[in-house]
């Protein structure tokens, strides 16, 4: 559970990010991308170069999802249930990639957001994409 607090720092934040969420988007992928190459692998038809139309397109709809996930935290499974399914079942994705996908969001928001991104917003954004994770995670077996 997130306390008022949290609340308030994860909303705050995403009501700063959420007009830019593309943008925000392919730089959290170039950096993934950059510092985990690995991680390219589950994207062998995109173009990965920085700040190209396919990131743009895949980072603002994580972003996204994310943005959606800030205002269900307290019923991300029914939220996210389709998307669970999505990534269990067909996308197989690895589920170590996700604290390394959701380091590079709190690096972008973190450069971003420099005022904002106080050590309390810190550890509220890091509980809270540790929690959408957990979440998209769970209907791996
Ligand atoms: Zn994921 C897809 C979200 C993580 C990989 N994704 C996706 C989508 C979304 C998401 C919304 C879209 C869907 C549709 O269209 O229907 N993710 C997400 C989130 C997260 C994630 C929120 C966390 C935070 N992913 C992830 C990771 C990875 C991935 C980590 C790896 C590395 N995804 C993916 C892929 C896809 C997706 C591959 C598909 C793409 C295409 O289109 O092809």
């Amino acid at each position: 559970p997130f306390n008022a607090k949290e609340r308030e720092d994860i909303a705050h934040i995403w009501g700063k990010a959420c007009g830019q969420a593309e943008a925000l988007g392919a730089e959290v992928f170039d950096r993934l991308f950059k510092s985990c190459p690995a991680t390219k692998t589950y994207f062998s038809k995109f173009n990965l170069e920085a700040g190209s139309a396919d990131l743009k397109r895949q980072g603002g709809k994580i972003l996204n999802a994310v943005g959606v996930a800030t205002k269900h935290l307290d019923d991300l499974d029914s939220a996210f249930s389709q998307l669970s399914e999505l990534h269990a079942f067909k996308l197989r994705v690895d589920p170590g990639n996700f604290d390394l996908l959701c380091h590079n969001i709190l690096v972008v928001l973190a450069i971003h957001f420099p005022e904002d991104f106080t050590p309390a917003a810190h550890s509220a954004w890091d509980k809270f994409l540790a929690s959408v994770s957990v979440t998209l995670c769970s209907k791996y077996r």
